[in-house]
């Protein structure tokens, strides 16, 4: 396997968040440029929108997604879809490129077999953030869910498996990949503000990338 063998010997970057939760620094650096085009495909098939919640607030993270299924919210509530609500159609395929890159970060993480069928594309602008919040509307909390990072960086809240723990923070940066499984997978969970900022390739937005395994 040669393919995400870039990181090079510059010294240990996996780092644990504890149970279940590794950031691998980095990791998706060397497919960087990749990854960001197929953001844009997967974009122009399915725009990025501000989705309503069930509470009637407007999402100040623009979201998109591909694979077979897609996670959607309205007044009705939370779920996922398979059909693009926008765009009346099925959501766009996941990219070769990202089902690689999560299945071998997973891997790399202790689990193998990793097969997502959602992913979940976020992009935050100056200030909007993610309040804390557990990933509860898939199936199978056996599956972990794998982050990408790409463009400004943000400050990660992990909390614990109440609402009232209190989060660490935990800067992502371009490029680091994080994989949540185990006792890791319904820890409660969030985004500070995003500061403004300007990324040589992504300019001046954080975009987000969540797989997972929805049915
Ligand atoms: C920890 N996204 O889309 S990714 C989300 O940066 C979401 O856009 C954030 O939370 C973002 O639902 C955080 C990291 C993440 C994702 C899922 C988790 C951390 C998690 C599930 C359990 C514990
Ligand atoms: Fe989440």
């Amino acid at each position: 396997m040669d393919l995400f063998d870039g990181l090079g010997g510059t010294g240990p970057r996996e780092e644990s968040l504890g149970p279940g939760a590794v950031v691998l620094r980095g990791f998706a650096l060397s497919h960087d440029a990749e990854l960001l085009s197929a953001v844009q495909d997967v974009a122009l098939a399915s725009p990025f929108r501000h989705m309503e919640t069930p509470g009637g607030f407007r999402m100040s993270v623009a979201m998109t997604s591909c694979g077979s299924w897609g996670w959607v919210t309205d007044r009705t509530g939370y779920r996922y879809a398979a059909v693009d609500p926008v765009q009346g159609r099925p959501w766009p395929e996941m990219p070769a490129i990202f089902l690689r890159l999560a299945q071998f970060a997973a891997a790399k993480a202790g689990f193998e077999g990793f097969i997502p069928d959602a992913c979940l594309v976020n992009r935050y602008e100056p200030g909007a953030k993610m309040s804390l919040h557990q990933d509860k509307d898939e199936r199978d909390f056996t599956a972990p869910i794998v982050s990408v990072s790409l463009g400004l960086p943000a400050v990660f809240l992990f909390g614990g498996a109440e609402r009232a723990d209190r989060p660490a923070r935990v800067r992502l940066s371009h490029g680091d990949v994080v994989v949540w499984g185990g006792p890791a997978r319904l820890r409660y969970h969030g985004v500070t503000p995003l500061e403004p900022g300007h990324h040589p390739q992504v300019g001046g937005h954080r975009i987000n990338l969540t797989f997972r395994k929805a049915r």
